[in-house]
C-alpha cells in the first residue's frame, strides 16, 4: 500500500479527489493484458506499455474498468470479466472483454482500421484501401463497443476512448445516452484537410469524434488539422485560439497533450547492474565500432527502408568507416496478416541482404538485424549501448522510442537523429532533426553525429532529459484530466 500511495502522492496527486469521486472507464481496441497459463488457471499479465503503467494506479483508485478486445489470445471467460487485484492491497479494477468474430477481426481491425485509417492518418493516401463492406463492419463493431460501454457506464463515470479504431464510439454513446461523458485521445497523427477529405466516410468519422467532451492529440499541428476539417467538412464554428468547437447544443474541446514514457523507470533500468553487464558484454563483442541503432514496430510509416538506404549512402561516401560502424536494426513483427506488411518485410530483408553483401569485407557485416520483440531489459541495454539512435519515421504520431532512448542515456553520450515528421520532434528540439526522405542529408547527419564532441552530446542530452523528466507519462495524464477537472 505504501508504494502505491507514494506513486499517487508524488505523481498523480492532483487527480486523487477527482478519481475517488468519478470512476475511470478506459476503452481501447486491445486490452493491455495478456493471458498466461498457470497451474491455478489463466492469469492476466499486465503489458509493459506506458498507457497501462500510467492508468493502472488511477484505475485502482477509482475502482475502474478497462473495456477492450483480448486480441484473440485468451480462453473464453465466464461473464467476460476479470478482476485485477494483484498486487494485493493496492486496490482493484476490472477488465471487460469484447468478443470479435472472424469477420469483425478481418474487416474492422485488419482492414478498415489498419488498411484504411492508419495509412490515411499518416498521409500515405496511396496505401489507403476504400471498401464499403469494411466500412460497414467498422461501423457495426464501433456500435458494438458503444453498446458494451452503455451496459457498463454511469453518468458520473469518466469514459476515456483510445485511438482511431473507435472513432465512431463517442457519438454512438452520446446519441443513446446524452448524460454520458466520453473523452477521446488519438495516438496517430491527424492528416491535413486535403488528405482527410479523400476518405469517402470522412463526415461520419468526424461526427463520431464530436460525440466527445474533449479530444486530445499529441501535437498542435494535428489538433489544427482536425479543427480545419471540422470547419470545412461539417461547416461548424471553430475557435482556433481556444480549440473550442461550437456545436448547437454544446461545445467540444480540442487540445494537444503529448504522450510520454515512464521516464524514471527507463532511466533507473539503464543504471541497473544487469543492464550494465549486458552493455559491457555487447561492447566486448563489438569492440570500438560506432553503434547506430534503429528500433521500430515493423511498419511502412517508420521509414526503415529509407534509413537503410541512408546507411548505405554513408558507407559509400565514407569508405574509412567500413567495418568501423555497426547499424543494429530491431524490428517487432506487426500486422503480419496484412499484405502490405508482408511485402514490406520482404523488401527490408532483401535491402539488408544487398547492403551487407556489398559492404562485408574482411570484417563484420555492417547491419545487424533483429526481428523479434525484446524484453524491456534487452531494449534498454541497446539504448544505452548505442552511440547514435536513428529514429526516422516518414510520419509518426509521437514516437516513444526517441523518448526512451533519451531517458536511457545515463552516460549522456548518445546522439539522437530524429525525423522532423515524428510528433516527438516538437519537444526533442535538441535532437539532430532530419527529413527522412532526404537520404543524402540523413547520411551526412550520421557523419555529423559521429563527429559531435562529448561536450555537445552532453549538453543536448541534458536538455532533453530535463524535459523528459518533467513531462513524463504521469504528466500526460495530469495534463489531460487536469483540464477536465476545471471544466
Ligand atoms: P507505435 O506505432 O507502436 O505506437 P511507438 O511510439 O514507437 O510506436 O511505441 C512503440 C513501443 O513499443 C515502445 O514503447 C517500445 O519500447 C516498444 N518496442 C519497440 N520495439 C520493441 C522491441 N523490439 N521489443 C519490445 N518492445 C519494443 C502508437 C503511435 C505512436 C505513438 C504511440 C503512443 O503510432 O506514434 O507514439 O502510439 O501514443
Amino acid at each position: 500500500m505504501v508504494g502505491y500511495q507514494l506513486e499517487m502522492g508524488g505523481r498523480l496527486n492532483q487527480l486523487r479527489d477527482f478519481f475517488t469521486s468519478r470512476r475511470l472507464v478506459v476503452v481501447s481496441n486491445r486490452l493491455p493484458y495478456n493471458p498466461s497459463r498457470t497451474s491455478g488457471g489463466i492469469r492476466y499479465v499486465k503489458g509493459s506499455g506506458g498507457l497501462v503503467t500510467a492508468l493502472d494506479p488511477i484505475l485502482r483508485l477509482s475502482n475502474g474498468l478497462w473495456i477492450g478486445w483480448d486480441g484473440g489470445t485468451g480462453a473464453p471467460i465466464k461473464g467476460r470479466r476479470v478482476t485485477i487485484s494483484e498486487p494485493e492491497g493496492e486496490g482493484s479494477y476490472q477488465l471487460r472483454f469484447v468478443d470479435l468474430t472472424e469477420k469483425e477481426i478481418s474487416h474492422y481491425y485488419y482492414s478498415f482500421s489498419n488498411r484504411t485509417l492508419w495509412p490515411l492518418f499518416h498521409n500515405f493516401i496511396g496505401k489507403s484501401n476504400f471498401n464499403s463492406a469494411h466500412w460497414k463492419t467498422y461501423f457495426k463493431t464501433n456500435a458494438y463497443f458503444a453498446g458494451t460501454i452503455l451496459e457498463e457506464a454511469n453518468p458520473s463515470d469518466i469514459i476515456w476512448i483510445q485511438d482511431y479504431h473507435l472513432s465512431l464510439v463517442p457519438n454512438f454513446i452520446r446519441y443513446q445516452n446524452p448524460e454520458l461523458s466520453p473523452y477521446f485521445f488519438l495516438h496517430t497523427p491527424f492528416p491535413p484537410y486535403d488528405t482527410f477529405r479523400v476518405l469517402p466516410w470522412c463526415k461520419p468519422i468526424l461526427e463520431g469524434f464530436l460525440g466527445s467532451e474533449k479530444i486530445g492529440f499529441h501535437v498542435k499541428g494535428y489538433a489544427d488539422n482536425f479543427l480545419d476539417c471540422v470547419q470545412k467538412i461539417l461547416n461548424v464554428n471553430v475557435d482556433r485560439e481556444s480549440g473550442i468547437i461550437e456545436l448547437e447544443e454544446r461545445n467540444v474541446k480540442v487540445g494537444a497533450h503529448p504522450i510520454s514514457i515512464d521516464y524514471d523507470a527507463f532511466h533507473d533500468m539503464a543504471l541497473a547492474k544487469r543492464v550494465t553487464k549486458r552493455v559491457e558484454k555487447h561492447r566486448r563483442r563489438i569492440g570500438d565500432r560506432v553503434i547506430i541503432l534503429g528500433v521500430d514496430r515493423l511498419d511502412y510509416t517508420k521509414g526503415i527502408k529509407e534509413r537503410l538506404l541512408a546507411v548505405e549512402r554513408f558507407l559509400e561516401k565514407h569508405g574509412k568507416f567500413r567495418n568501423r560502424i555497426l547499424f543494429i536494426q530491431v524490428a517487432v513483427p506487426s500486422r503480419t496478416r496484412v499484405d502490405e506488411y508482408r511485402i514490406m518485410k520482404k523488401e527490408i530483408d532483401e535491402t539488408i541482404g544487398r547492403i551487407n553483401g556489398r559492404f562485408t569485407g574482411e570484417g563484420w557485416p555492417p547491419i545487424h538485424y533483429i526481428y523479434r520483440s525484446l524484453s524491456r531489459e534487452e531494449l534498454v541495454a541497446y539504448y544505452r549501448l548505442a552511440d547514435i539512435a536513428l529514429i526516422t519515421p516518414g510520419r509518426d504520431g509521437m514516437n516513444l522510442i526517441a523518448k526512451e532512448y533519451i531517458a536511457s542515456q545515463v552516460d549522456k553520450d548518445g546522439v539522437l537523429v530524429l525525423s522532423e515528421f515524428a510528433g516527438a520532434a516538437d519537444e526533442l528540439t535538441e535532437a539532430l532533426l532530419v527529413n527522412p526522405y532526404d537520404i543524402q542529408t540523413v547520411s551526412e547527419t550520421i557523419y555529423k553525429a559521429i563527429r559531435m564532441s562529448s561536450r555537445e552530446k552532453r549538453r543536448r542530452v541534458e536538455k532533453m532529459q530535463d524535459l523528459g523528466k518533467r513531462r513524463d507519462i504521469y504528466h500526460w495524464v495530469r495534463d489531460f484530466f487536469g483540464e477536465i477537472d476545471q471544466l
